[in-house]
């Protein structure tokens, strides 16, 4: 039962996550003499996984490097591009798995015949359009995928936009660290694989939301549509103290709260959860300790954002095998989106 691409592309993650690292660090010098020029602003893009992955390392980027940094869907910018594009030079970093999306392949070429400031592409496939386009393309080649769904090529690309943070930030030793990062990826994806499997098989839940503040907002929508795009179920995201806004008023025996919880703000966000389990939700806490899934990597928080995904993949696959569903063809979706644009 287990012969998914699906399956294999997240159990074996941990392998590209370590080419990601290395492929940042061998192209270290190119990727600072391109932000080098000062820039207003550093723009994150994508589509659909990639748009989320450009939230998180946004907010990172903001966060290592203090320049400011902002993501919005490649579709925006371009076609709306007067809501982004301001007069000073600003920077692209363009992330997409197969290189080819229409909207992200337009926004960029328009960002490079305006003269708007450098590209940087991250992706997994080196022969599209999109490494042809960037000044600098990081091609983590590892991250390649058979199913729909993003699950190693995700990951990889995320850490490599964290890779790409720490050396703009001139963060040497944040980046020492990440090596560890795989090692741990390995350890949670056996620890905690029965956990994974007992949420996914339990369809008792109707609805799921995951919580994350921060840079951990963009990993929580990323959660959030594995599961819808694998088991088709009904899910969404929310930064961890919006959900008491409204939100909340869905909540009951059928909802699953999932938190990706901070080590700066546990208690706030930890107060969410309890608050949840009392209105008789199910909640799945992952923290760096003491949490239903524990990280205990030892790397600091900026680093480690990406041992929030393998479990929550996980969890996404074995509910799409509960419900009857094959993850690997999620329906009305294909890989690419290619659009007469
Ligand atoms: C982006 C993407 C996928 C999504 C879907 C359509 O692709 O939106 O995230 O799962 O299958 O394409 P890419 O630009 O990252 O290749």
């Amino acid at each position: 039962m287990t012969q998914h691409h699906t399956y294999t592309e997240i159990l074996s993650q941990p392998e590209a996550w370590s080419q990601a690292i290395q492929v940042v660090q061998e192209n270290g010098s190119a990727v600072e003499r391109l932000v080098r020029p000062p820039l207003f602003q550093m723009i994150f893009t994508g589509c659909g996984s990639t748009y989320y992955l450009a939230l998180a390392g946004a907010a990172l980027y903001q966060e290592l490097t203090g320049q400011p940094a902002r993501a919005v869907p490649a579709s925006e910018l371009l076609l709306n591009p007067q809501t982004v594009l301001a007069s000073q030079r600003q920077g692209l970093i363009a992330i997409s798995r197969s290189g080819s999306t229409t909207e992200t392949i337009r926004a960029v070429e328009r960002f490079r015949d305006e003269k708007r400031g450098p590209v940087l592409a991250i992706t997994n496939y080196g022969q599209e359009p999109l490494a042809r386009l960037a000044d600098l393309a990081l091609v983590i080649s590892k991250g390649q995928e058979r199913s729909v769904a993003q699950t190693r090529s995700f990951a990889s690309m995320y850490l490599a936009a964290v890779a790409v943070a720490g050396v703009v930030a001139a963060a040497s030793e944040l980046l020492r660290q990440m090596q560890a990062l795989p090692k741990v990826g390995e350890r949670l994806l056996v620890r905690y694989h029965d956990l994974a499997r007992e949420y996914g098989d339990d369809l008792g839940l109707e609805r799921i939301y995951y919580l994350g503040s921060g840079m951990r907002y963009g990993l929580a929508c990323e959660a959030a549509l594995k599961m819808k795009e694998m088991s088709l179920t009904h899910s969404e995201a929310f930064h961890c103290l919006e959900f008491r806004h409204g939100p909340m008023a869905m909540v009951n025996a059928s909802a699953l709260v999932v938190g990706l919880l901070s080590e700066r703000n546990r208690a706030h966000e930890q107060a969410v959860l309890t608050e949840m389990r009392q209105l008789n939700a199910r909640t799945l806490s992952l923290a760096e300790q003491a949490a239903d899934v524990a990280f205990e990597s030892g790397v600091v928080e900026a680093e480690r954002g990406v041992l929030y995904l393998p479990v929550l993949q996980l969890m996404a696959y074995y509910r799409a095998l509960a419900k009857g569903l094959n993850p690997d063809l999620p329906k009305n979706l294909s890989a690419v989106v290619r659009l007469a644009i």
